[in-house]
């Protein structure tokens, strides 16, 4: 032998790239290493394991998603589509791997090749394509989706750029630049031959055609193409294997020859990376100039492609086009996607020559709208300029179903111009903007908010004049999230005392979770309980050593709020309460207090001042506080840099508490809150979004409730709020917002937090002083209840106990039944000759 290594790889009885067993993964890993990484595995990287490892489980779900498809297409199914700017889908290795219940296989397989598999795990880039709640539930939908064997394709943009990743300097949030393609995506199938055009720009033209009726064509002023790239959504324990489809786009060709002809060689080049601009970038949430002709475009583009993609998967099936409502819905996951509605006219009408009523008929039967914000400055609208300049055929279309519309509401309300005016497409009180919510209202045939407050506010408020004309339309789908990724994958601790104590199933059925509350005063099993919550906290407790260097005690009562940091959501009260405890612990130093931690995670829109100058108070208190010896480590402040799916992960499973104190009747639903409570965290929160089903489940008794109705908070705002007459009334809260203002924890600068200070004395849109006292009250309960450790103990495991209303899969069976009406569809392995 010359010295050459030779590579033998395991052999098996299994057949390459769809075995299951030990054997088979270590042989197809290997293989893929030399293969597709042209790597040998003394200098293999761990990434380049990763990807080995990737690949060899991508292979096994390939089988399943060819059987799924062709079933499909055999049984004429009927299909969700799921619309939606972002799917925050988070890291896929180890979901895909419990999916497909190989992920103990997989570990033995890596095992015997030297390797770790939470180490590759941990290499894992996640797909940033969200900005949180919304995009994260698109997420927990689809493994629902295809774990309840629902045929469905979600469908969205493959960002080159997802979310910003948030670094922290100086106690400042700075913004890096998401990179998450940089070393490849083995998730990804690129389908080149799945691609459809979209037009942008130009003007149109009104001609007769032969048989005498009026048409009009759009001569757009540019195209861009829009290219498939799909991702396998496997489903838990069941060989469905759903697609999600982004759309990548590209120039319709590199170089138009035209202009290449005519010698404008560098206005080619122009328009090509003009073309592939269109989905490089995901735009931040509660950006105040969100009027980005970009964003615009970007919704446009992937409603386009994904309406076209449906038409050809019709006629695949050999259906007419009027059996598109039977065959197919489209769920528009807030107005991000609505310009379905006029698009899906478009196509109908100016392609396929089907007349407007029939056209309305299917565009409405196909339709349905999530709304999830009751914001009005987050409710989407664009200037008519703008959007007359993109979209010139698409706004001709939006009047004309305006101009009927506005017929039909004035003969039900005949003379009443005031409704008129609050119903139109069109809001006409200042420039004239097109409004996208009520777009996506009149064209569905069902529209739904996301918990039970939210829709009943829905429809006493934005949509208050559309419930009264369809009540029929409106719908509640109070939201859910997967158990599998947000228990089985992330605390495995947890999962194997639930496996014990239930016996498996629980993950697909969570209202079995119930049987634990038989155990809740179980001593044995509550000693259990606590060890996993203690490991759970040890793991963080590392993590923010690494992350942030604040060493914290896994002892402490560990005290979280993770989500998008707001305003409405108001991590500020939770700031001004830790001032409050530690001008306590300064003024008695002997005061037994139980130690807490508090942790934040979150990030601000670049352009969002106050944001991310609460950011900046956090790591203030943080800085002064850990570190102060009269404190003695009794409260620490944590500011977790990054948050995002993959940190979400150690995170949940590691509260005690969870924060979910926004004003109430802002927010929509939250999905966070949820996530707590599955693993076992007691929840300090207000009568807002699903808050109030989690009191409703886990009772009164086992939640920490405070702060104003939304009806109070109605009536103080149109009382007329004055917070400073708060301030002044309580002695606590002027000195903590006066040691705030003294510049103690800005390094002396009383500047520095001026501007938010003076915000909640003069302004507080969100009612931060008037819930304070009753905020610092109820903490003083968490407080006692904590020091009582089986009290405690016995409210986590209820907690848990009664979380299984909040399982996604309860969610999309509510969708199927009351919105989509559709069904599962078993998918076999077995092939057919
Ligand atoms: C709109 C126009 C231009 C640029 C960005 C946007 C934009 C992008 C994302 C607006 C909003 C979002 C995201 C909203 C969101 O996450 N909402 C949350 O949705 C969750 C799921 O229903 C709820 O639980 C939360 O209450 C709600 O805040």
């Amino acid at each position: 032998m010359d010295g050459t290594p030779t590579f033998e790889s395991p052999t098996s009885a299994e057949p390459a790239r769809s075995g299951l067993g030990v054997e088979a993964l270590q042989r197809d890993i290997v293989d893929n290493l030399i293969c597709l990484q042209a790597r040998y595995p003394e200098i293999a990287t761990p990434h380049d394991w990763y990807m080995a490892l990737a690949y060899a489980v991508r292979d096994r779900m390939m089988t399943r998603r060819v059987a799924t498809t062709h079933t499909y297409v055999a049984r004429d199914a009927k299909v969700a589509c799921y619309l939606s700017a972002e799917f925050l889908i988070g890291p896929q290795l180890g979901n895909n791997l419990i999916n497909l219940g190989i992920e103990n296989n997989a570990r033995e397989a890596l095992q015997a090749l030297g390797l770790d598999l939470d180490e590759l795990l941990s290499i894992e880039e996640e797909p940033g394509l969200g900005n949180g709640g919304l995009g994260r539930l698109a997420a927990c939908y689809l493994d629902s989706l295809s774990t309840l064997e629902i045929p469905a394709i979600g469908y969205g943009i493959r960002y080159e750029f997802g979310i910003f990743d948030q670094e922290i300097r100086d106690g400042w949030q700075v913004e890096v630049t998401d990179k998450w393609l940089q070393k490849g995506n083995p998730w990804e199938i690129l389908r080149p031959d799945v691609a459809f055009y979209v037009g942008f720009g130009g003007r149109t033209e009104s001609t007769t055609d032969d048989e005498g009726r009026f048409r009009v064509r759009w001569i757009p002023a540019y195209t861009v193409k829009g290219v498939a790239c799909d991702t396998p959504i496997p489903g838990f324990h069941v060989n469905t294997c759903n697609s999600l489809r982004l759309w990548k786009s590209e120039a319709v060709e590199s170089f138009d020859l035209q202009d290449f002809n005519a010698g404008d060689y560098y206005e080619a080049v122009h328009e090509k990376v003009q073309s592939e601009t269109l989905s490089k970038v995901l735009y931040p949430n509660d950006e105040p100039e969100a009027g980005k002709r970009l964003r615009l475009a970007q919704q446009y583009f992937f409603v386009s492609c994904s309406l076209q993609d449906m038409l050809r998967l019709l006629a695949l099936k050999g259906e007419p086009i009027d059996r598109l409502p039977d065959m197919f819905t489209a769920q528009l996951n807030d107005t991000h996607p609505s310009i379905a509605v006029a698009e899906l006219m478009r196509i109908l009408v100016d392609e396929r020559q089907v007349p407007w009523d029939d056209a309305w008929d299917i565009t409405r039967r196909t339709l349905s709208y999530t709304n999830h914000t009751l914001l009005p400055e987050a409710l989407e609208t664009w200037g008519l300029p703008l959007f007359q300049g993109l979209l010139p055929r698409l706004i001709e279309i939006i009047y004309e179903i305006n101009r009927r519309f506005l017929d039909d509401v004035r003969q039900r309300y005949p003379g009443d111009d005031a409704r008129i005016a609050r119903m139109s497409l069109i809001d006409e009180s200042g420039a004239k903007r097109v409004r996208m919510a009520h777009l996506a209202t009149v064209g569905s045939h069902a529209v739904n908010g996301v918990a039970a407050l939210h829709s009943k506010l829905l429809e006493e408020t934005v949509l208050r004049d559309f419930a009264e004309l369809w009540p029929e339309r409106f719908h509640n789908v109070t939201n859910g999230v997967t158990p599998r990724r947000f228990m089985m994958l992330s605390n495995p601790g947890l999962a194997k005392l639930l496996d014990d104590g239930l016996g498996e199933g629980w993950a697909t059925d969570l209202s079995r979770l119930r049987e634990l509350a038989e155990y809740a005063d179980d001593a044995a099993f509550q000693a259990r309980w606590r060890s996993v919550k203690q490991a759970n906290k040890q793991i963080l407790a590392a993590k923010i050593q690494s992350a942030t260097g604040v060493v914290v005690d896994p002892a402490a009562l560990f005290d979280i709020q993770v989500k998008r940091i707001h305003e409405y959501k108001r991590q500020h009260l939770n700031a001004l309460y830790i001032v409050t405890q530690y001008m306590r612990l300064r003024r008695e130093p002997q005061l037994p207090l139980a130690p807490r931690c508090f942790v934040f995670g979150g990030k601000a829109a670049p352009g969002y001042a106050m944001a991310k100058l609460i950011i900046r108070l956090i790591n203030g208190i943080a800085e002064v506080v850990n570190d102060d010896p009269a404190i003695n480590g009794r409260l620490k402040v944590v500011f977790f840099p990054d948050f995002n799916v993959k940190n979400a992960h150690f995170i949940y499973p590691a509260a005690d508490l969870s924060e979910q104190i926004s004003t109430a009747g802002k927010e929509a639903s939250g999905t966070g809150n949820m996530k707590f409570m599955m693993n076992g965290a007691l929840t300090i929160g207000t009568l807002d979004g699903a808050n109030i089903e989690i009191r409703e489940e886990v009772g009164d008794e086992n939640f920490f409730l405070f702060g104003l109705s939304a009806d109070e908070v109605e009536r103080v705002k149109r009382e007329g709020y004055r917070p400073a007459e708060y301030a002044n009334a309580n002695r606590k809260l002027r000195e903590v917002l006066e040691l705030i203002g003294s510049g103690h924890f800005s390094r002396g600068d009383r500047e520095m937090f001026r501007p938010l200070v003076d915000n909640l004395l003069h302004h507080d849109p969100f009612l931060v002083l008037a819930d304070y006292a009753a905020y610092v009250a109820r903490q003083e309960d968490v407080s006692l209840a904590w020091r009582d450790v089986p009290r405690w103990t016995r409210m986590s495991i209820l907690n848990t106990a009664y979380a299984g209303k909040f399982s996604s899969d309860r969610a999309i069976r509510e969708y199927c039944e009351q919105i989509w009406n559709i069904r599962p569809v078993k998918i076999s392995l077995e092939r057919r000759s």
